[in-house]
């Protein structure tokens, strides 16, 4: 008869068992790597950290244009943008800032670059409410 005084992470009459160290499931957001002694983390993508924990910090210096301000998601940011700004990294003026509408209409964006301009009367027309005026009748 005899018995064997294991090394840490081994059990089993003969310690021929590697002891699972991904038991307790210690990756938050990875794949467990059981190992002897100890256990690795395989993180998912956008994840870091012994246990992957740490949603990467996808922002950098240079991620928004124009004074953006960046917000870190998994494994992807976006920005918000400062008012005359628009687009995925504020790298387009907002077509409205240079308020192109005339008489009164007020403008809508319809994309980075182009905007409409609509009146409530229908005496005011063009692209930029350019044609027609409006007037105001007292009693
Ligand atoms: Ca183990
Ligand atoms: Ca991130």
């Amino acid at each position: 008869m005899y018995s064997c005084n294991c090394y840490s992470g081994w059990t089993g009459v003969n310690c021929q068992i590697n002891e699972n160290e991904c038991g307790s499931n210690p990756c938050t957001n990875g794949d467990c790597l059981d190992e002897p002694n100890m256990y690795s983390c395989n993180c998912y993508s956008g994840w870091t950290g012994v246990n992957c924990q740490i949603d990467i910090d996808d922002c950098s210096a240079e991620a928004c244009a124009n004074g953006g301000t960046c917000v870190d998601h998994l494994n992807a940011y976006t920005c918000e943008c400062p008012k005359g700004f628009r687009g995925a990294i504020c790298e387009n003026d907002d077509p409205c800032a240079s308020n192109p509408c005339m008489n009164d209409c007020s403008c809508s964006v319809v994309n980075d670059t182009t905007a409409v301009c609509t009146s409530d009367s229908v005496y005011i027309t063009g692209t930029f409410c350019e044609q027609g005026r409006l007037t105001y009748v007292s009693f």
